[in-house]
C-alpha cells in the first residue's frame, strides 16, 4: 500500500494598490500542490507601509522577511517572522535592523536550521550591507555584522547558501 503525500507549495503576495493603504505583507499556502489555498493571513502589523517581502521554506519551517516604514525621519527597518508548522501559525514579529538608519532591500537564505539575512543600511553614515545569522531556525539571531564596511555606497545585496 502506498500513501502519496503531495509536496507542499507556498506562495506569498503583497497588495500595493491605491484602495488599500498601508501596504501589508500577506501569506497564503497550499499543502496540496495548489488545488486548495488556505485563507490569507496578514503577517505585518504596521501603521505605515510594509513591502519587499521574501519567503523561504526549510523542512516544516516558513521564514518571511520584509521592510517596514517606521517613520519618515527614521526610515525603514527589516522584519522577520517564522512558522514551524508549515505556515499554520506564525511566531512573533522580530525587528532585525532596529536602528535609525534606512534599512531596506532584504534578502534571505536558509541552510538546514541556519537562516541568513542581508540588507542595505544607511545607519553607519553611507550605505553598507548588514548581515544577521540565526543558527536556531530563526528562534533568535546573532549580532548584526557590517559585511561591506567601505567608503562607497554599498547596495542591492544578494545571498545564496548550500543545503546544510
Ligand atoms: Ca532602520
Ligand atoms: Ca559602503
Amino acid at each position: 500500500m502506498y500513501i502519496f503525500k503531495p509536496l507542499p507549495s507556498w506562495l506569498i503576495h503583497y497588495l500595493n494598490s491605491s484602495d488599500e493603504k498601508p501596504t501589508k505583507v500577506f501569506f497564503r499556502a497550499s499543502t496540496d500542490g495548489g488545488d486548495n489555498i488556505i485563507p490569507t493571513e496578514t503577517l505585518s502589523n504596521n501603521p505605515s507601509d510594509s513591502f519587499e517581502p521574501k519567503i523561504n521554506v526549510s523542512g516544516n519551517s516558513v521564514h518571511v522577511i520584509w521592510t517596514e516604514l517606521q517613520a519618515l525621519l527614521t526610515g525603514h527597518d527589516i522584519f522577520f517572522r517564522r512558522s514551524t508548522d508549515d505556515g499554520d501559525s506564525f511566531g512573533p514579529i522580530i525587528n532585525l535592523s532596529d536602528n535609525s538608519g534606512n534599512s531596506t532591500v532584504p534578502e534571505m537564505s536558509t541552510s538546514g536550521t541556519d537562516v541568513y539575512v542581508v540588507w542595505q543600511d544607511t545607519d553607519p553614515g553611507n550605505n553598507e550591507i548588514f548581515f544577521r545569522r540565526s543558527t536556531v531556525n530563526g528562534d533568535n539571531f546573532d549580532a548584526t555584522q557590517n559585511i561591506s564596511d567601505s567608503a562607497g555606497i554599498s547596495h542591492t545585496p544578494q545571498l545564496a547558501s548550500t543545503i546544510g
